[in-house]
């Protein structure tokens, strides 16, 4: 790589190996503030899974010192498992991949000093958020919909957390365009390409949520209007609300297209095809958010219709995944000596942590995503929405296929980051084990009583409502769900204790230290544009693409938002906890 200047500027005479070195260091702050934030929350979902299962333990002295109420407990575990866990993760590994892949390519260089900037703003958020989390002034969940009122301090923490995420997207963008100036005509390496259309998602995404927060909930909650109206700010929050998963998805992802393929023996199976679902994601991720509203009034039944139809689109580049990913482990298999139909998989590297957690991560997505496919069916939201089947639904997203996917990441990357060998491999190829056996049981548990009508966010087990619970006769989904709390609770403890033992220990002596698992390619894309297929000359252009996302976005929002802005309605908060 070329020793000059750094193009993102402030760090001329920083070599390439010290700017990684101290991107290594940044990166492992945002994990472990990552990691240590899925502690508490998954250390809170047992006792939810409880009480689906019939079990009130609300009521334990040394519990109700913790938290005050089951809805407090269910706002910590949503805000530090989904918002703050993906959050940092994904901050410290979509920006460590593809400042690194830059960097070693040459000509681009990470500023390290806006970096930690990022990092410390980011957590100041987080910190802010917490005090009135933890304080019982903001059990607003984690979806805060108006007219329930948290105290402005949460609205402002979770800003400025948002805000500190769409700097890293714009270091990202940023350094990625003075490598394109620096070297004119060439493709964009493969992790770049997909983090920088992952961070390019996010900031169109992001808008509804800044807007709802920035305009809304904070001048509100503030005291400075005198209300808010609710359905536009869930209709701004589901804006962000639908492809904020795809933020926690397509991370997982790179890793399934770049990394694992490598892990398992085999090779990515086409860059072209991996660039079209990245493409795919960035264009259409965004303008389906009405799938979350198909109950709301006032909101125009042929838009939920329009919303729909882009759902059934925006599976498509999942299902390419599918398709590639499964090739990938395929090749990685036969080339392990796999033979037959589907007998190949029994060659994967199953005693591997990493390689175990990520194909488990993706078993639990085809159902997760098949229900989700249920669930953005408007003729099948009545019976499902509101009821236990949403978290079954997304425990087998964000809490599988993306949190196991960034377990088994972090098998190998802390090593990395650290240079500490993982602590006992095969505590953690158990700890993965259960993690997926604990939900797929916590998810045929919460599909089926979500079946039968039992609501989501609703304390079951309490006296008051008890008897109603009781008398649905659901013995064996109760107890399928309340046993696979318990399994989750052991998975949990046991992920956690290979992670901080891994981190607490004082040797740094893993042998592979440097070495990132980055794939070969059966079908590349070459490094030249002129001489690249259609397909990869047609995806480059990320900025283009992310115009056409907007144009679309306003397409399908502006005539759902205009007659909410007409008929605005200013409603009081509340506070009903
Ligand atoms: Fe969802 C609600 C529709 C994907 C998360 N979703 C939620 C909520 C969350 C969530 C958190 O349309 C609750 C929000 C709340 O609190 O109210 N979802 C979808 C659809 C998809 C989808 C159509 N969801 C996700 C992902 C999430 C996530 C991803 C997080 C990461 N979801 C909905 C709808 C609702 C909803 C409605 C509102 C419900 C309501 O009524 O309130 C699609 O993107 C899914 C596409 C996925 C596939 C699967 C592809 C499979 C792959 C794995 C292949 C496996 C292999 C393994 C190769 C088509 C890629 C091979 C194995 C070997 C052994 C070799
Ligand atoms: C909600 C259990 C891990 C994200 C819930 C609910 C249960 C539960 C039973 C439903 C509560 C209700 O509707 O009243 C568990 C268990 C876990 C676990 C046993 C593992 C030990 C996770 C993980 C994530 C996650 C890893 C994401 C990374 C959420 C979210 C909600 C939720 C976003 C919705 C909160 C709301 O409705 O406001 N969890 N969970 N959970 N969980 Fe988990
Ligand atoms: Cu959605």
């Amino acid at each position: 790589a070329p020793a000059g200047s750094s193009a993102t500027g402030g760090l001329s005479g920083v070599t390439d190996a010290a700017a990684l070195t101290g991107l290594k260091t940044l990166t492992q702050y945002y994990v472990v503030t990552a990691f240590l934030a899925l502690f508490i929350g998954v250390m809170l979902g047992p006792l939810q899974a409880l009480n689906y299962g019939g079990v009130n333990v609300y009521e334990y002295p040394l519990l109700k010192a913790l938290i005050r109420s089951y809805y407090q407990g269910l706002t910590l575990h949503g805000v530090l498992n989904a918002l703050v866990f993906t959050q940092f993760f994904i901050s410290g590994w979509l920006l460590y991949l593809p400042l690194r892949e830059l960097t070693q390519a040459g000509g681009a260089r990470p500023n390290l000093r806006f970096a930690w900037f990022t990092y410390v703003l980011m957590t100041a958020g987080l910190l802010t958020a917490a005090v009135p989390l933890l304080s019982n002034d903001a059990t607003v969940l984690y979806t805060f919909y108006p007219p329930l009122e948290g105290s402005p301090v949460f609205y402002i923490g979770a800003g400025v957390m948002v805000a500190a995420s769409l700097l890293v997207a714009g270091q990202v963008v940023w350094t990625w365009l003075a490598w394109k100036r620096a070297h004119p005509g060439r493709v964009t390496p493969v992790v770049t390409y997909m983090s920088v259309a992952t961070w390019l998602m996010w900031a169109v995404a992001a808008l509804g949520l800044v807007v709802e927060v920035v305009v809304m909930l904070i001048p509100w909650s503030l005291g400075l209007t005198r209300g808010v109206d609710p359905l536009l700010a869930r209709t701004l929050f589901w804006w962000t609300g639908h492809p904020i998963v795809y933020f926690w998805l397509l991370p997982a992802y790179v890793s399934w297209y770049a990394f694992l393929p490598r892990q398992a023996g085999g090779r990515m199976a086409s860059e072209g095809l991996t660039r079209l679902s990245f493409a795919m994601f960035l264009v259409f991720s965004v303008p389906v958010g009405l799938h979350h509203q198909y109950a709301d009034p006032n909101v125009q039944s042929s838009w939920k219709v329009i919303h729909m139809f882009l759902t059934f689109l925006v599976a498509v580049p999942s299902l390419l995944t599918a398709f590639s990913v499964a090739a990938s482990l395929e090749d990685a298999a036969r080339a392990r000596g796999g033979r037959g139909v589907v007998g190949w998989m029994r060659r994967l590297p199953w005693g591997n942590a990493s390689v175990t957690a990520q194909v488990l991560a993706m078993v639990s997505f085809i159902f997760g995503g098949a229900g989700g496919i249920v669930n953005a069916s408007i003729a099948f939201a009545p019976v499902v929405h509101n009821t236990a089947w949403i978290p079954g639904h997304f425990h087998i997203t964000v809490g599988t296929a993306t949190t196991l996917t960034f377990m088994g990441v972090a098998f190998w990357l802390v090593p990395h980051l650290t240079g500490k060998r993982l602590f006992a491999p095969r505590a953690a190829l158990a700890s993965a084990w259960l993690w997926f056996g604990g939900m797929m049981l916590f998810a045929l548990g919460m599909h089926w009583q979500g079946l039968a009508g039992v609501p989501r966010r609703a304390q079951v087990s309490a006296s008051a409502q008890q008897a109603a619970y009781d008398a649905m006769n659901l013995g064996v989904p109760r107890a399928l769900t309340a046993l696979s709390g318990v399994i989750l609770l052991v998975a949990g403890l046991t992920f956690f204790t290979v992670l901080f033992r891994t981190l607490l220990s004082a040797r740094r002596d893993n042998p592979e230290d440097t070495a990132i698992p980055v794939s070969d390619t059966i079908s590349p894309a070459g490094a030249s544009l002129t001489a690249a297929t259609p397909l990869v000359r047609h995806t480059e252009p990320l900025l283009a693409l992310t115009l056409l996302a907007l144009i679309l976005v306003a397409l399908v929002y502006g005539p759902v938002i205009a007659p909410m802005l007409a008929n605005y309605q200013a409603v009081p908060g509340q506070r009903l906890w």
